[in-house]
């Protein structure tokens, strides 16, 4: 057993370097997939691990893979990874630990002349947030047999620019066939981004489960006309019915409670004037559950209760599920390697599902997979204010280098 430890300053400054790159004034980062701040943060990224020793390749969807030789290159490396995108008021932890970390996991095994039996990579994933280009994980998907290339390419921003045009833009479209590189394992380190484990005072989330998921785009239209002229009685009114919708998605949420989620995130009216009657409103939905069944059931459900608000109101209903994403089980050894790692570095631990999805979500489906979760102040994220202590960062490190090294010497 080696007693190899992460340069944990090292790792806070890289965090702290990159964090920069799209850096907002109250203390987040705005790095939306694919625009120059990523093609910036992704050159620094390719730049650290070759200057490591790495060997980097880039994928057709722009993931990038930095490999450090093991004695037997033969088999496939062991790897981690994460994402260098954030959502519009992202914070400095979401995905760019992972990412990070994996760096730091190389740094430290450089300096110490440590050899692995197996190869050791990290990787980062393209657009896993989805926030831009819609779904989440698309890139990681792709590897995983989730999704095909032409459709990801085809996927349009709001403004309508494609995932692949940007990848071509910002240089990244890679020559290197997807899906081809095999898996030794697959780790990932993240924040939890909820409050169970600082609740709970553990310093290590052993992720057995993540939860599914299924994202919808309603476009609600009705009539526009004049907000002072027109009687109640014969309005078609899309925002009214929208917000009925909407709140039907915060009432099914909470008929399938403690683990049901509902969200709302994005709303678009037209023609957005004080004075007009809403003629159409585009409005996305998030809904989530642990049990495949039970997300099923408020799929129909959330389907049911818009159709029949439309119906009562007169409107028209556009309805479209643009993802789903069942729950998925990670591999047991690869879950088992988190526990004896947190064990033997002496960080309190427990079992937790992830409310998140993740780049494992989708790798897990063609390799052994599995991830580690240190915890975030009062479990926020997706915010400007996300905050994760020097600690626990360098304790979820030491459990991914740990874990990392155990399987790639199995
Ligand atoms: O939405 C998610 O679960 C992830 O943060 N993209
Ligand atoms: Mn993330
Ligand atoms: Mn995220």
């Amino acid at each position: 057993m080696h007693n190899l430890t992460i340069n944990a300053e090292r790792l806070w400054e890289t965090l702290m370097e990159t964090a920069r790159i799209g850096g907002t004034p109250k203390g987040g980062i705005k790095r939306l997939t694919l625009t120059d701040l990523d093609r910036e943060v992704r050159d620094w990224f390719v730049a650290k691990c070759e200057a490591a020793g790495c060997s980097v390749g880039v994928d057709e969807m722009g993931n990038i893979y930095a490999l450090r030789p093991g004695k037997d290159d033969s088999l496939p490396p062991i790897v981690c990874g994460s994402h260098l995108d954030t959502q519009p008021t992202g914070g400095k932890y979401d995905g760019v630990l992972g990412v990070l970390a994996g760096l730091e996991v190389i740094r430290t095994l450089n300096d110490s002349g440590y050899e692995t039996n197996r190869p050791i990579m990290v990787v980062d994933w393209t657009n896993e947030e989805g926030s831009r280009f819609a779904p989440a994980m698309i890139s990681s998907g792709v590897f995983g047999g989730a999704f095909d290339l032409d459709y990801a390419y085809g996927r349009a921003d709001p403004d309508g620019e494609t995932l692949g045009a940007e990848l071509e833009r910002i240089g990244y479209k890679g020559k290197e066939k997807i899906g081809e590189r095999e898996f030794g394992a697959f780790f990932e380190l993240h924040i939890e981004q909820g409050p169970v484990l600082e609740a709970e005072e553990k310093t290590i989330g052993v992720v057995t489960d993540a939860q599914g998921q299924r994202w919808y785009e309603l476009t609600v239209s009705g009539q526009e006309s004049h907000a002072g002229t027109t009687p109640m009685p014969l309005r078609r009114d899309a925002m009214m019915g929208a917000a009925k919708m909407i709140a039907a998605v915060q009432e099914i949420a909470l008929r399938h409670a403690p683990h049901a989620v509902g969200t709302v995130g994005m709303v678009r009216v037209e023609p957005n004037s004080r004075n007009v009657i809403p003629g159409e409103v585009f409005f996305t939905v998030d809904i989530r559950h642990p049990d495949d069944t039970v997300l099923a059931a408020m799929d129909r459900e959330l389907r049911a209760a818009c159709g029949r608000i439309a119906e009562a109101a007169k409107l028209t209903l556009a309805m479209e599920q643009i993802w789903h994403f069942p729950p998925v089980a990670f591999d047991a050894d690869c879950v088992a390697a988190v526990r004896q790692a947190a064990e033997e570095s002496g960080h309190s631990h427990r079992d937790i599902i992830s409310g998140a999805g993740h780049d494992a979500c989708y790798v897990a489906r063609v390799a052994p997979t599995s991830m580690i979760f240190v915890p975030c102040e009062n479990g926020i994220s997706h915010n400007e204010i996300e905050n994760a202590t020097f600690d626990d960062v360098a304790a979820g490190a030491n459990v991914l280098l740990r874990a990392m090294v155990a399987m790639a010497n199995a």
